[in-house]
């Protein structure tokens, strides 16, 4: 694929970000033949367009990564995307329906990265070894095509469907627990919505860090010192009405919240 119509792929799916309004997915019309290696073409093309804007990357973040979002989303394999500053909300704070299309909130373990972890070959004893700190964080995952409808080609596009992210405030040690042990909630009105355990996530979160890792080195790139990564939703996403208040709490890793206005 040229990177002409990589480029313009880029620009059709910003638009859709930036107008707050679903687009048709790539697959459909665009390029019914996009390949996912090519999915990631458009996505590079698309976080060069952020960056080229002063955007800064937190993290790449993974996806895709537990049995129930990929049942939920019809897809069978991980994917990653990049969180951007400007993607932040902070905890207890709000996130407004006017700015998104139709945002999904989901419950995940965030990694704090003390060292660069370059692929191949890593594995998630190396990475919990190479993170300074995991938190707890809800994802709001605001998929840009039509009723959230997607192959995996075009939600790798859509830099995986990433939208907001809030962080929670409790920091700690990975050492500090067994992260695939760890149960948590995700609640809206006080009501449980989904739960699950850190398990569900490639077995153990860190896991999916390492599947990060190996796949960035497949072009040439690492996880850096410093990258706040998203390590994937435990549980099936929730669709947000506006008047939600949204908890994740994550057993020993405390809660998160936010509302949604
Ligand atoms: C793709 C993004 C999935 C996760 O944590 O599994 C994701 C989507 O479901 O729209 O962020
Ligand atoms: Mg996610």
């Amino acid at each position: 694929m040229e990177a002409t119509f990589a480029k313009e792929i880029a620009q059709y799916l910003v638009a859709g970000e930036v107008e707050k309004r679903e687009v048709t997915k790539v697959t459909a019309e665009l390029k019914p033949d996009l390949t996912v290696e090519e999915g990631y073409l458009v996505q590079q093309e698309l976080v060069a367009m952020k960056l080229a804007e002063g955007r800064k990357i937190v993290g790449p973040k993974m996806g895709l990564t537990s049995q129930a979002k990929m049942q939920q989303m019809d897809v069978d394999e991980p994917i990653y995307g990049y969180v951007f500053d400007y993607m932040l909300i902070e905890n207890g704070g709000k996130v407004s329906l006017s700015d998104l299309i139709h945002p999904k909130v989901e419950a995940e373990i965030a990694f704090v990265i003390g060292e660069d972890i370059e692929g191949p070959g890593i594995t998630g004893a190396q990475v919990l070894a190479k993170t300074e700190s995991v938190l707890p964080a809800l994802e709001i995952i605001d998929s840009r095509y039509e009723n959230f409808n997607f192959t995996l080609p075009d939600v790798v596009a859509d830099n995986a469907s990433t939208s907001r992210v809030v962080f929670g405030t409790t920091i700690k040690s990975p050492e500090q627990f067994e992260l695939d042990l760890v149960g948590a909630t995700l609640s809206i009105n006080g009501e449980i919505k989904e739960l699950g355990a850190g398990a569900a996530v490639l077995g153990h979160p860190a896991n999916a860090i390492a599947m990060l890792a190996n796949m960035l080195a497949k072009k040439g790139d690492k996880i850096r010192k410093g990258d706040v990564i998203l390590s994937g939703a435990l549980t099936g996403a929730v669709l947000l009405e506006e008047g939600d208040v949204v908890s994740g709490k994550f057993d020993g890793l405390g809660e998160v919240s936010f509302i949604v206005t």
